[in-house]
């Protein structure tokens, strides 16, 4: 059984349907380091998350990355979300000429073995390495539609459709978690 690190419902949905039944929720809010870069974040969240686990554990740590605002919110998305809110992040965009963005992620996956990928974080001396896979996708901030995903979806538009008016599926098919659970998922499956 894996543990999928998160307090975001929104994620594990979006796991599961992904990973089927290996993984599991596991509602830890793990100490989230102040970092400009969401690799740094989610691999010490997971050295957290793996002491305080019975057994592997995976975390994503994502924003939403605006260009006209040099990736704004960023690794501060989630503290964005909640304080400015979606439709003011929208609203704050309109004015610009290039209303480009990203959403990306990244996951990292911790069991305290050692790890054969090319994409291993080392850490200090006494501590377990941490694989990472990275996900991104590009679009365009838009005026909100649609009801489902969570967070930023509904002024995330990609391909003519916002997030929020995809299905879990057809988000995964083609998003930033989506791409990253992917990769993950391959190498997981020979370890
Ligand atoms: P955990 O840390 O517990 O996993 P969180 O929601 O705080 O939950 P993050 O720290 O990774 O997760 O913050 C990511 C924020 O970025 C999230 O709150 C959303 O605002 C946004 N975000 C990330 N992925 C998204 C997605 O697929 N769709 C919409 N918004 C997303
Ligand atoms: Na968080």
């Amino acid at each position: 059984m894996l543990n999928f690190v998160t307090t975001n419902p929104g994620k594990v949905r979006e796991a599961t349907a992904y990973l089927d039944d290996a993984v599991e929720q596991f509602d830890f809010d793990y100490p989230e380091i102040q970092a400009d870069d969401l690799a740094a974040v989610a691999a010490h969240g997971a050295r957290s998350a793996y002491r305080a686990a019975d057994g592997p554990v995976v975390v994503d740590d994502a924003g939403l990355f605006v260009d006209a605002f040099d990736g704004f919110p960023g690794p501060y998305s989630s503290y964005v979300e909640d304080t400015v809110g979606v439709e003011r992040v929208w609203r704050m965009t309109e004015p610009e000429s290039d209303r480009s963005a990203a959403f990306k992620t990244v996951l990292a996956y911790c069991d305290g073995d050692p790890l054969s990928t090319d994409r291993v974080h080392e850490g200090g001396d006494d501590e377990p390495p941490v694989a990472l896979f990275e996900g991104r996708v590009d679009g365009t901030i838009v005026a909100p539609r649609g009801d489902g995903g969570f967070g930023f979806d509904p002024i995330f538009e990609h391909d003519g459709a916002t997030f929020a008016e995809m299905s879990t599926d057809e988000k995964n098919a083609v998003s930033h978690r989506g791409r990253a659970l992917e990769s993950f998922a391959g190498w997981y499956a020979d370890r």
